[in-house]
């Protein structure tokens, strides 16, 4: 398994100014970066994959829904999200990215007052098979991430993750399973992991149940361990954490105390302990 971090733990977006970010992670032991990427124009992707090159480090990453929505019933709104996914894919194909996760369905933080409806559920399926057929064609995965309750309407379990990817039936398009999350929402997140299955599972963000250092909280890590163990999942795991000093990503994430010293302190602890129980 290779173990990757995100740099939202040192900046909002990642452009060419985070470059150096990436000698940074090579340096703390990391075997990748993950890009929060955002804003897909604002990458310089050959000073990236050079940098990338230069230190031997895979990567992965991490986009959200900045624009429209893949469940709009307008179907501009719709347009306009999976215009953003496909360019983030078309941009993480050119750095040499694995895989491109998040919450692909919808805004993070939009709730609307009600649970998803059905129309929400077939939009969704439609558009994200269009964003299969480009990462098809280009070779490149996608993970759906369910997320809690207070951050999304629209897909809170694994299960329901499961059912999705299913509905979408791409080779290329599987779960993202969050620790964070499935600790909110899962009655047992260990078994929710392994009903996912080898198969299906996409990528992990390994995060502890208040958002700070994996290993200090009660996140049921033996069990997690043990159940990537059984399904012999050998993609990534990444660190996604998060400190008040990124001011729009603390506001995102309700970041409202220190979890770490900063993002240096919090990405070689966590590191220390996932390598402890991994390798
Ligand atoms: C959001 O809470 C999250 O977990 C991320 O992976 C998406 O930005
Ligand atoms: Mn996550």
């Amino acid at each position: 398994m290779k173990i990757g971090c995100d740099l939202m733990l040192w900046t909002g977006c990642f452009t060419r100014k985070g470059i150096p970010l990436i000698d940074r992670v090579a340096k703390l032991g990391f075997d990748g970066v993950e890009f929060p990427m955002f804003d897909p124009k604002a990458v310089d992707v050959r000073a990236t994959r050079k940098a990338l090159q230069d230190n031997g480090l895979g990567s992965t990453v991490c986009t959200v829904i900045v624009t429209g929505s893949p469940i709009s019933p307008n179907a501009r709104e719709r347009q306009a999200a999976i215009d953003h996914v496909v360019r983030v894919l078309e941009v993480s194909k050119e750095l040499g990215s694995d895989c491109v996760a998040g919450p692909l369905y919808s805004p993070v933080g939009k709730l609307v007052g009600r649970g998803r409806n059905a129309a929400e559920w077939k939009h969704a399926v439609a558009s994200l098979r269009k964003i299969a057929d480009v990462a098809e064609i280009l070779d490149i995965n996608v993970g759906i991430e369910p997320l809690n309750r207070f951050e999304t309407y629209f897909l809170n379990t694994c299960e329901d993750a499961v059912r999705l990817c299913d509905e979408i039936s791409s080779t290329h398009v599987g779960v993202h399973y969050d620790t964070f999350h499935a600790n909110i929402e899962e009655k047992d997140p260990t078994a929710a992991l392994q009903r996912i299955g080898r198969k299906r599972l996409f990528h992990v963000h390994a995060c502890e149940n208040d958002r700070g250092v994996p290993g200090t909280g009660h996140v049921p890590w033996r069990a997690f361990f043990k159940t990537l163990k059984q399904l012999k999942y050998d993609r990534w795991m990444t660190i996604e954490s998060f400190v008040p000093a990124i001011k729009e990503l603390a506001a995102a994430a309700a970041i409202w105390r220190p979890l770490a010293k900063d993002g240096d302190d919090l990405a070689r602890r966590a590191l220390r302990f996932l390598r402890a129980n991994v390798g």
